[in-house]
């Protein structure tokens, strides 16, 4: 009997895959096509740890499985290798970025081609590569040719430190997602994309997603549509006017005066018109100091809010000619609606500070509705009707705040008593009958600022002629590929390091043939990989971004696996690119990713996040060159939920290489002889063919191997086993430790590899007759129901109930006072 030795076994299977094609790709999938993917990485100078490949461990488990039942599978893997990690590294370093991406990539290939994937690495793609770079530039002609692509000068966010515009989605807290740096906001020349123009359909797609609620939530957030009115208020003896976005135009009679953005262009043109302003000197001085201000501070809910009023300056309220004051304050931003309110202080916190502060009048124009005035469960009936009429008073006389719902008062007989939901409504199309406003709706998403002042990224494809304007380079020449520079160093200026090379920039005009300049601007690093998994599909074709029948066969990605960070920024990214291509044909689905798992983090050991940092990053090579991949992959999916962060454990590495140890002993005692499987192995047999194809299904690995492991117990404790039971034990572990299961069935006496048997079905005969269905109560009303196997102990028939989400629920609301289980029929949860 020979012993399990993983350095041995594992290199060997690796090279027998290779050598037999067995992860080749169709070009068409010939059986039921699955799409498994995982978001690529980026190949950084620290190599991967054993926290990255969690994800990569999954899908290749997943991918396996789809394979052994049958389906073509498409699991690729390449490489998202622009952006500033690697050129701040090739700063740093002295060397081009190129040559530090090609050294990552093959310290990435090499760590990532020992723990044995499936990988069909003919299928590679890297951004960076001008032949993939060619359609990322081709896709922003088409956004350009369609009008979502523009230039634009507003002040946007800038980080010092990198010397580089930046999009709100890599500002975290008002600093450089990056480095930390506060960010600054800049005006300055950019190309922005349109992203906005899709936030409905973002929105709407959302629901058909098979994706966790919580990245659901996000991305609703952080699109942040609000539905109200666009409202104009006349400035009184001039040809201006101030427009102003409100959720409440039901307030609309206590707006007692107004407050715009000291960025805000009304400041400038009224200070230039010399109207009357009385006090520009201390207006200017204000401005100023708001411009040294970040965004952060600005918002900041406790800061003391400050402002200067426009002496001289009159705003007309459109509902009642009332003439009420101008205020610059910067707790308004230029960034969101149209960068001026009118102020409601009776019905806005942050309104009634600012007036409570500078002694601006209170006009109460809702009646609070009782339901929403606070008190406290405690109080007696009297004291707590006596505490609402108090705050009634309170607030109707314009010392309170108050921001729910009610009916409207003070505004005129018209509108007095309406509700105020209603009121929105009606004040809404009474004022857009008189042509002084309309229903609008915004959006918390700002454009997408596209342009980075940075040298490693995809030139933006576009040429400036002074007498036809900004022109997209004609398709047949692309790509636009980045020259050789000098220095890579970020200028600083605005202008990338692409702005010194003469013979570069200095171009013809496609259209006209005159003078022109190139754009020397680049791509940001989210663009590469908005669309690179159409790439996958069809990687060398150098006529189509892909062929029309290939992706209408392997779309759309049915798993797609990665960390929750990408939340709003590449899936939001990628499903705006996705839905923008098929309105123009490109693709045939209007959402690319159908389902998605979150892959919780793996922390150090010592419960740290993992990092350099901390001295607790764990290197799969290390695992491997101890315990075997086989080890690494089932410690990994054995860790806990798979969505669930966890610690770095050594001990249970040893625990799941001792599960694999055992299991290559059981398998040399197997006697090869078949004698008859009694009905008890069999039973369990099938029941963990079931239990192992829904946990891998449905992302539950720890299940499936826990699974593996109760089988394996019965087994040992059932010996001898046999050569047809053992092979389905092979089978079911083959996805999680592919190398041992190989060497296994080998040594079964098969002749093909493991990869290409069939996954084992489970006898439904069997499961059924041995099975029953019990029904699940919560405090006696039925919940749902579980089939559990008729020997099922009380505690299995608990355990399998409490995985019911729709029982769940309810548990988790509260405490289980008593589980009563009437054996074979119910299982009741009491919780009162
Ligand atoms: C009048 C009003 C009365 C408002 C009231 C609220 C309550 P959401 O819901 O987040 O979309 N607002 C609009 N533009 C702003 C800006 N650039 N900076 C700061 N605040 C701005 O918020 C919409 C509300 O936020 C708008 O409705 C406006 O205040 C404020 F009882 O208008 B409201
Ligand atoms: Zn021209």
């Amino acid at each position: 009997m020979t012993d399990y030795r993983p350095a041995e076994v594992e290199p060997k299977w690796q090279r027998v895959w290779v050598e037999k094609n067995v992860f080749k790709t169709p070009e068409l999938p010939a059986k039921s096509p699955s799409y498994v993917l995982d978001m690529f990485p980026y190949p950084s100078g620290s190599g991967l740890h054993v926290g990255h490949v969690k994800g990569y461990i999954a899908t290749d488990v997943y991918a396996r499985c789809q394979m052994m039942r049958g389906s073509a599978v498409l699991h690729p893997m390449g490489w998202d290798a622009f952006g500033l990690p690697a050129e701040n590294y090739a700063i740093a370093n002295k060397v081009h970025p190129r040559q530090a991406v090609e050294k990552n990539i093959a310290r990435f290939k090499e760590q990532l081609s020992r723990i044995g994937f499936t990988y069909d690495w003919s299928r590679e793609i890297t951004t960076t590569d001008p032949a993939y770079y060619r359609w990322t530039q081709w896709i922003f002609v088409q956004l350009f040719r369609a009008g979502l692509a523009y230039e634009s000068n507003e002040p946007i966010n800038w980080c010092p430190s990198c010397k580089t515009g930046l999009a709100n989605e890599d500002v975290e807290d008002g600093r450089c997602e990056r480095c930390g740096t506060l960010v600054e906001q800049r005006p300055m020349r950019q190309w922005m994309l349109k992203i906005r123009t899709y936030a409905d359909k973002l929105l709407a797609g959302l629901d058909e997603l098979a994706w966790p609620e919580s990245i659901k939530a996000l991305q609703r957030n952080w699109i942040g549509r609000s539905e109200g009115a666009e409202i104009e208020f006349p400035i009184l003896n001039s040809q201006f006017s101030i427009r102003v976005f409100t959720t409440r135009p039901d307030t609309l009679f206590g707006a007692t005066y107004m407050v715009v953005a000291p960025e805000h262009p009304i400041v400038a043109s009224l200070l230039n018109s010399k109207s009357k302003i009385k006090n520009a000197k201390e207006v200017e001085a204000y401005i100023r100091a708001a411009e040294r201000k970040t965004n952060l501070m600005r918002q900041e809910e406790e800061r003391d809010k400050t402002g200067v009023i426009i002496e001289g300056v009159a705003a007309v309220n459109p509902a009642n000619e009332e003439e009420i004051p101008v205020w610059v304050a910067d707790y308004v931003l230029i960034g969101y609606g149209t960068g001026a309110i009118m102020a409601v202080p009776a019905h806005d916190e942050r309104d009634f500070a600012f007036a409570q502060k500078f002694k601006l009048p209170v006009r109460c124009v809702i009646e609070p509705a009782a339901a929403f005035l606070t008190g406290s469960s405690s109080q007696s009936l009297e004291d707590a009707e006596k505490n609402w009429k108090q705050q009634l008073q309170v607030i109707k006389e314009g010392q309170g705040v108050y921001v729910g719902p009610g009916k409207l008062m003070n505004s005129t007989q018209k509108f007095n008593g309406l509700d105020s939901e209603e009121a929105k409504k009606e004040i809404t199309k009474w004022l857009a009958k008189q042509g002084k406003g309309k229903a609008a709706v915004d959006y918390k998403m700002r454009d997408w600022v596209f342009s980075r002042q940075r040298y490693w990224g995809e030139p933006i494809p576009i040429i400036h002629c002074e007498r036809c304007g900004a022109v997209p380079v004609p398709e047949e020449d692309l790509p636009v590929t980045l020259p050789e520079v000098e220095h890579y160093e970020p200028t600083g200026t605005g202008e990338s390091p692409l702005a010194n090379i003469a013979e570069w920039v200095n171009v013809v005009c496609p259209t006209c043939t005159g003078p022109a300049q190139r754009e020397t601007n680049t791509m940001p690093q989210w663009a590469g990989s908005s669309w690179y998994y159409l790439r996958y599909i069809d990687p060398r074709n150098g006529k189509e971004l892909v062929a029309p029948k290939k992706e209408q066969a392997w779309m759309p990605v049915s798993v797609y696996v990665g960390g929750a960070e990408h939340a709003t920024r590449h899936l939001i990214y990628a499903r705006f690119w996705h839905k923008f291509l098929f309105d123009q044909g490109v693709v045939s689905t209007p959402e690319p990713f159908d389902h998605l798992y979150n892959v919780g983090l793996i922390g150090g050991a010592d419960g740290r996040k993992m990092s350099k940092r901390w001295g607790n990053v764990v290197n799969p090579d290390d695992v491997i060159d101890r315990f075997g991949a086989d080890t690494l992959r089932v410690y990994e999916m054995f860790m806990g939920p798979f969505a669930a962060s966890a610690a770095w454990d050594e001990s249970s590495i040893a625990g799941a290489h001792r599960f694999l140890r055992r299991v290559w002993h059981l398998a040399q005692n197997a006697s090869l002889t078949d004698s008859a499987v009694n009905a008890d192995t069999d039973l369990l047999l099938q029941r963990t063919i079931k239990r192992v194809t829904d946990g891998i299904e449905l992302f539950r690995f720890n299940t499936a191997i826990a699974a593996l492991m109760e089988l394996l117990n019965a087994l040992e404790a059932a010996l001898p086993v046999t050569a047809e039971t053992m092979s389905v034990f092979v089978r079911l572990l083959a996805p999680f430790a592919p190398h041992l299961a190989e060497e296994l069935w080998l040594r079964l006496g098969h002749e093909d590899v493991v990869m290409q048997a069939d996954w084992p079905a489970a006898n439904k005969k069997t499961l059924a007759a041995a099975a029953v269905t019990v029904a699940v109560q919560v405090d006696g009303k039925v919940r749902g129901e579980v089939t559990i196997a008729r020997s099922a102990s009380q505690t299995e028939a608990e355990a399998a109930a409490r995985e019911l989400n729709n029982v769940a629920k309810y548990l988790d609301a509260g405490t289980v006072k008593k589980v009563v289980y009437v054996e074979g029929r119910l299982i009741n949860f009491v919780m009162r």
